[in-house]
């Protein structure tokens, strides 16, 4: 099309239609990996006011790519319209053409991306290849936020590893469970759901073999909504002692687990394991005290398409990511309950205000929910 005067738009327009499709985007994750959830919306001009003609995130395990749904659903109105992106447009033939080329049949006339894709296959030629055809591009509208929603794949391509969650309940008095038979319950409704949401947008869970013993979790999403959401589940259990009559195992065939052990585990007792469902998966050890090592789990789960990693604990599995420097962010429900000085510590004895040193991590949002309230942080 003509090479035409640069579209205008105000910046609060900008930024309240990336908004919107950030969003969208959002709504994806935890289902599109191994590939980042974007969203795109398409904005049409309507007797001077901008409308919305189309709007799509990237569809489960990762195709269609968000954009030509998007343009699908503009049809004709794309013609002229702005395309605004959470993700450069991708230039790379995949399973799928690229989406620029998309854009450009489309007639999109101008392009506001969040940020530039660090995909190697992409790297700044998805905008090139838009500009060379003669669409206005802009880069670097909502880009915090849209780095922290592909936190995950912008981890994995870069680093070949998924982002890691750390989410931890604290009582009162720092604790985290008692030493019981039964689980303790120390964040309410609101805590749970908004756990639960985390749960759902994480496209991996992790918890020790000592948490499956203590409280025999099921790991899945139970958020109204969000029941068919639910990460894939994984357990370090370097022996593979994980019980066959856990509900972790009883319900693999249902729900994917993943028990990550030791190179040296019995191989009977995987090959059991592996007839129940479960994918048994191998890593050196090289923890502290003969432990699985933490960069390779990391690492494996990079190269089956894991982006983003939530760990639940127990506490020695939360003080092993936050030690060995692997816990990106952390969330910290807080509970006005007392457990008592019975009751293990939530960092397996690890004073847990360190996370809040000035050094280390930033907060990123501190939220009530009912009695209890939830503190976020962010690695540096
Ligand atoms: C986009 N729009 O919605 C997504 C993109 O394996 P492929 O061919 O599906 O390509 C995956 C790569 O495409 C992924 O690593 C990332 O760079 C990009 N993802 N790109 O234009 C999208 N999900
Ligand atoms: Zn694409």
């Amino acid at each position: 099309h003509p090479l035409s005067a640069q579209p205008v738009a105000s910046p609060e327009e900008d930024e309240f239609f990336m908004a919107e499709a950030l969003k969208v985007g959002q709504r994806g994750l935890g289902r599109t990996w191994p590939n980042p959830s974007v969203g795109a919306v398409v904005v049409q001009h309507v007797d001077g006011r901008p409308r919305v003609v189309g709007a799509a995130a990237t569809a489960a395990t990762g195709r269609p790519h968000a954009e030509p749904v998007a343009l699908a659903e503009a049809g004709a109105a794309a013609r002229g319209a702005t395309l605004y992106v959470t993700l450069e447009p991708c230039s790379h033939h995949g399973r799928t053409p690229p989406c620029a080329d998309a854009v450009i049949t489309a007639g999109i006339r101008r392009v506001v991306a969040a940020i530039e894709d660090p995909d190697h296959r992409v790297k700044g030629r998805g905008v090139a290849r838009l500009r060379g055809a003669g669409i206005w591009v802009t880069v670097g509208v909502g880009a915090e936020q849209a780095l922290a929603d592909h936190a995950g794949h912008i981890r994995r391509v870069t680093e070949g590893r998924p982002h890691v969650l750390l989410k931890m309940a604290v009582s009162a008095d720092g604790k985290a469970a008692h030493p019981g038979p039964k689980p303790a319950v120390i964040t309410g409704r609101e805590a749970r759901d908004r756990a639960h949401l985390m749960r759902a947008h994480a496209d991996a869970i992790l918890v020790g073999l000592g948490t499956v013993l203590a409280d025999d979790p099921m790991l899945t999403c139970r958020l109204e909504g969000y029941e068919d959401r639910s990460p894939v589940r994984l357990v370090l259990d370097s022996g593979l002692d994980i019980p066959l009559t856990s509900a972790l195992v009883r319900s693999a065939c249902d729900v994917p687990l993943w028990v990550i052990a030791a190179e040296d585990a019995p191989a009977d007792r995987a090959a059991i394991l592996t007839e129940k469902g479960v994918e048994v998966l191998r890593v050196p050890r090289g923890g502290v005290e003969g432990r699985l090592h933490l960069p390779a789990v990391l690492k494996l789960l990079g190269l089956l398409g894991v982006t983003r990693v939530m760990v639940e604990g127990g506490p020695s599995v939360a003080a092993a990511f936050l030690e060995a420097g692997l816990a990106d962010e952390v969330a910290v429900f807080h509970s006005p309950i007392l457990l008592g000085p019975d009751a293990y510590g939530v960092l397996a004895g690890r004073p847990i205000a360190r996370l809040f040193a000035p050094v280390g991590f930033a907060e990123v949002e501190r939220t009530e929910l009912g009695a209890d309230h939830l503190v976020r942080l962010w690695r540096r």
